[in-house]
């Protein structure tokens, strides 16, 4: 068994939830914030068994879109030098669809 862990954006989220489980993936939803725009998103885990896999990978990219977003970051976090650490400036970023990591479950127990 893997576990999947899927990093959506919200927009993304309900519609992805119900096709995992209209196809019997377990799910679970976790509201989160992603680090670089300090914005909302959807982390989602998924205990797959091996040979359902690539399945839940290609419905998670069939249903999650990339976006551009406008962004107001400061140079620091961005990782320019400034003399002011107060300035900030807009960029345009594009999200998603989706990010995955997949990890391999030692033991999946219900007690
Ligand atoms: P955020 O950290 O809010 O990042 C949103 C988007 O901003 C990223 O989209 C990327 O396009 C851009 N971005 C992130 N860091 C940047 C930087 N230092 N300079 C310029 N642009 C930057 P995605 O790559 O699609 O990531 C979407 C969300 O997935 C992230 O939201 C974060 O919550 C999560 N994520 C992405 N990579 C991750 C990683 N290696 N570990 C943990 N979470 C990750």
């Amino acid at each position: 068994m893997k576990l999947i862990i899927a990093i959506v954006q919200d927009e993304d989220a309900s519609k992805l939830l119900s096709v995992l489980m209209q196809q019997g993936f377990g799910v679970t939803k976790l509201a989160t914030t992603g680090g670089f725009l300090k914005a909302g998103n959807t982390t989602l885990l998924l205990g797959v068994d091996d040979n359902r896999i690539d399945e839940a990978v290609n419905i998670v990219e069939s249903v999650c879109k990339s976006r551009k977003q406008i962004s107001t970051v400061s140079p620091s976090v961005s990782g320019g030098i400034s003399q002011n650490e107060y300035s900030s400036y807009p960029i345009e970023v594009t999200v998603g669809g989706a990010t995955m990591f997949v990890l391999t479950v030692d033991q999946f127990l219900k007690v």
